[in-house]
């Protein structure tokens, strides 16, 4: 059985998913322990891999997909059978729809009862359950076998579109054994598990043709442009051409937010008026209207889109796509480079100053509002805080999730380097908060600030104490407004239930993370919550301030309150 050194003569089958695991440079599994897999997270800490233990596999799976975005490698989540595979397999599903590249790993019960339903211990066909809510799944039966199921989950995670990959190892897999040096052999090395892929040239001509004929010009980066790590080419595409740029969420900060090129304070404006638009590693889903109706300014003429995608079945999936040209982004932007050279000629000024004026005006007008100081602290007030407090420290990590208090983050809050950036991404999903703290405090080892809804906050709460226990630089701000939205509905039939939206009354937050030995902060004006949040980062000790916000301030649903089906009946 296994030594501290190569000398073993048999090898098992929790050694060989370890070594599969460590060979790629696979080194930080998110885990929660019990059977199957209890031994296998000792054996792995023993084994120099660092385990971060959660206290619900949501958490442990959300870190994985964070740090497969972070990184460019397959985040490894790793969960118990049925209960704990399902509890995974939201974060496995989200990572999925955001193209965040992960593995979950799940132990399995005995095949030959689960396949005749004879009832083990959490018996589920874990795989046919996982397989349309990822990119692929795979089980491995035999100890021999553990190398290919590995580097096959890496490859479906990291290549072409990058996604989730589900793993399954039952029970029984664990303890086969074998010869140590076959076991070796057994395993493989992935070379180049994300290919690069080239654009054909004539897509890029045709692309450049039709970008020359812009009279309004418009580039929008999406996640898939930050997750491509062509940082420079990107910024050397925005800046030779002259093109205003819009970013989408988790691109702000590809180029600084605060950039003369960004037409954010002028997005509506920007989408409506645009004749070309040039897609980045941005799907036209809901989060862009679908590329179609008054946002994309109905009735102002037609619209033309270059769409740079690695996915080829990504075009056209709402409406025409003019110039499709598919290839990673790093090598689709490198070859658009090439043929923009240096004599590219800029878009008319005409174009570039009305955005420009637009996006002055805006930006003075939230200025104005950012510094009142209403009692009691509003989203504005406590966000002109944490902006100050992000660009004081553009190393940090910033995670974010919530209806208004994502909103309003995603608006005042600007981003001054790629990747910072984390939140509920696609699917607008409520429960990736703490999951994604961790995950962005072990693989940056910056400090990261959470901004928090309540509700949002609630999903994933507990990992405070994940917090606590790991010692992370997180410093988790809740916004404290009473409730989803708001705190201020009412039960319309007077009974002693409260509203469906409210929660209990100035609850203390902080007092959470005082329980598992962190710091808490209950900040009532923005001078607590800026003394608060500076001295979280600068301790880097892990810190909750729960804000009190006025419980008036939200919006119903934040920004996407059209998305709420109208009753025919008004009672
Ligand atoms: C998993 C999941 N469940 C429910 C929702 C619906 N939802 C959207 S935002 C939100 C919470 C909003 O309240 P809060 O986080 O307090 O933000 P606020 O608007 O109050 O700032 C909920 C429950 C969701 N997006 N995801
Ligand atoms: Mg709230």
């Amino acid at each position: 059985m296994s030594t501290d050194n190569d000398t073993r003569e048999t090898t098992d089958g929790f050694h060989l998913v370890l070594d599969a695991l460590k060979l790629n440079g696979l080194d930080t599994i998110f885990a929660l322990p019990g059977i199957p897999i209890t031994d296998l997270t000792r054996m792995a800490q023993r084994e120099g891999l660092r385990v971060i233990s959660f206290r619900h596999e949501q958490h442990a799976g959300n870190a994985a997909a964070a740090a497969g975005y972070l990184t460019g490698k397959p985040g490894i989540c790793l969960t118990v059978s049925a209960p704990g595979f399902l509890n995974g397999l939201t974060a496995l599903a989200n990572a999925t729809t955001n193209c965040f590249p992960m593995i979950l790993i799940s132990g399995s019960s005995e095949r030959e009862i689960v396949d005749l339903q004879q009832g083990d211990y959490e018996e589920m066909d874990q795989l046919a359950i996982a397989k349309p809510l990822c990119k692929a799944a795979y089980r491995v039966l035999h100890a021999e076998d553990i190398g290919v199921g590995i580097a096959r989950a890496i490859r479906s995670a990291v290549s072409g579109r990058p996604g989730g990959v589900y793993l399954d190892l039952p029970a029984k897999l664990f303890a086969q054994t074998m010869d140590a040096e076959a076991g070796r052999r057994s395993l493989i090395k992935v070379v180049d598990p994300a290919p690069r892929q080239l654009p054909a040239p004539d897509a890029v001509q045709r692309a450049l043709d039709l970008l020359k004929t812009a009279k309004r010009p418009l580039i929008l980066l999406g996640k898939g442009a930050s997750y491509a790590r062509a940082d420079d080419e990107i910024r050397a595409l925005v800046e030779k051409t002259g093109i205003p740029y819009l970013p989408m969420s988790m691109a702000k900060g590809l180029l600084p937010d605060t950039h003369e090129q960004s037409a954010s304070a002028a997005r509506s404006y920007v989408l409506e008026q645009a004749d070309v638009v040039m897609l980045v590693g941005a799907r036209l889903n809901w989060l862009l209207s679908h590329g179609k109706g008054k946002t994309w300014g109905a009735g102002h003429g037609p619209k033309q889109f270059i769409q740079i995608d690695i996915s080829p079945t990504e075009m056209d999936s709402n409406v025409r796509i003019d110039a499709p040209v598919v290839g990673d982004i790093g090598s689709c932007v490198a070859a658009l480079l090439a043929g923009i050279g240096s004599q590219w000629p800029k878009p008319p000024a005409e174009w570039t100053s009305a955005v420009s004026e637009r996006r002055t005006k805006n930006i003075a007008k939230m200025a104005e509002t950012l510094a009142k100081d209403p009692k009691p602290m509003n989203f504005h007030s406590a966000l002109n805080v944490v902006r100050d407090i992000v660009k004081a420290n553009p190393d940090a990590m910033l995670v974010n999730e919530g209806a208004n208090a994502l909103d309003f983050t995603r608006s005042i809050v600007d981003m001054y380097k790629p990747r910072k950036r984390l939140d509920v991404g696609t699917w607008g999903v409520m429960g990736i908060g703490m999951g994604f703290a961790v995950a962005a405090a072990v693989e940056s080892g910056q400090p990261v600030i959470a901004i928090e809804g309540d509700s949002a906050f609630g999903f994933s709460g507990m990992e405070v104490e994940t917090i606590c226990r790991y010692n992370l630089p997180v410093c988790v701000v809740i916004f404290n407004n009473n409730g989803v939205y708001r705190g201020t509905d009412v039960n319309p039939k007077g009974g002693p239930d409260v509203a469906p939206t409210v929660f209990v009354k100035d609850a203390r937050y902080e007092k959470l993370m005082e329980a598992f030995g962190g710091v808490g902060v209950y900040a009532t004006t923005p001078a607590e919550l800026r003394s608060g949040m500076e001295e979280a980062i600068r301790s880097r000790r892990p810190t909750l301030i729960n804000a009190v916000i006025d419980e008036t301030a939200g919006t119903e649903s934040g920004r996407i309150t059209s998305l709420n089906p109208a009753a025919a009946l008004k009672k």
